[in-house]
């Protein structure tokens, strides 16, 4: 009899290098779309994905280097609309297969459903690009594999706070002490902790600087994890 009842993934950087192969080259385009001279490079954007969310992304960058956008009237409805060219020219990346999932991801989620464990999403990123990622990537209806898709606006407060991960639990009806989180970064780390979840992180191409004080186990890749790890690792978390 498992311990393990249900599996909560991240997205960005965990499921698949979204940010390197679809969120940083989207940005970039949606700026052109709107006249923005603005041009972000992998250094800037790693520092940048300290703050979750596209849209306070982008806030954020403005309140630093654009305080003449910044003051303009219309700021807020110009932030919303370079975030909605973003992500169609993400979810156009995706949907034109230049995103692949990481190593084991795909593994893991079959053994999983075969097993019997559920399946959820708790992400900063838009609820549209978590189910354009999963059909793309892993099957046509891989969506519906996932019985909770927690994204984006549902909460206010974004990761490092546990509000996605404490919606999610509710939505499963399970107590974190039956779930195992698997994140790739501090600030998702944080969100899970916070909401009384085990974490297994897989630090993608910008979260390996990253330090994971906390973690119950940080390993490069799924690969090598089977379903029996991990339950074997949340059964040996609960006896501490
Ligand atoms: C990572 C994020 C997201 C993405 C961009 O989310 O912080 O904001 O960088 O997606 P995750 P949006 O929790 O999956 O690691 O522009 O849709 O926010
Ligand atoms: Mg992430």
């Amino acid at each position: 009899m498992k311990t393990l009842k249900a599996l909560i993934f991240d997205v960005d950087g965990t499921l698949a290098e979204t940010e390197r192969d679809g969120h940083l080259p989207a940005f970039n385009a949606a700026f052109v779309d709107h006249a923005l001279p603005w041009v972000w490079d992998a250094e800037l954007y790693e520092r940048l994905l300290n703050i979750t969310g596209g849209k306070e992304r982008i806030r954020h960058y403005a309140e630093m280097l654009a305080s003449d956008l910044l003051a303009r009237a219309d700021f807020d409805q110009r932030v919303r609309a370079v975030h909605q060219s973003k992500t169609a020219h993400y979810i156009s990346r995706v949907e034109r297969g230049q995103i692949a999932l990481r190593p084991g991801i795909a593994e893991l989620i079959r053994a999983a459903r075969q097993a019997g464990i559920r399946l959820a999403i708790a992400t900063t990123t838009a609820p549209e690009n978590v189910t354009a990622l999963l059909a793309a990537s892993l099957a046509p209806d891989a969506p519906s594999w996932f019985e909770v898709i927690g994204a984006g606006d549902r909460v206010a407060a974004k990761k490092p706070a546990p509000d996605i991960y404490r919606w999610v639990l509710e939505q499963l009806r399970l107590p974190a002490a039956a779930c195992l989180a698997i994140e790739d970064s501090e600030n998702g780390l944080q969100a899970a902790l916070a909401a009384g979840l085990a974490c297994v992180i897989t630090p993608g191409e910008f979260t390996c600087r990253q330090t994971f004080a906390g973690a119950h186990r940080v390993v490069s890749d799924l690969a090598t994890t089977s379903l029996d790890d991990l339950d074997e690792l949340l059964r040996q978390t609960l006896k501490k």
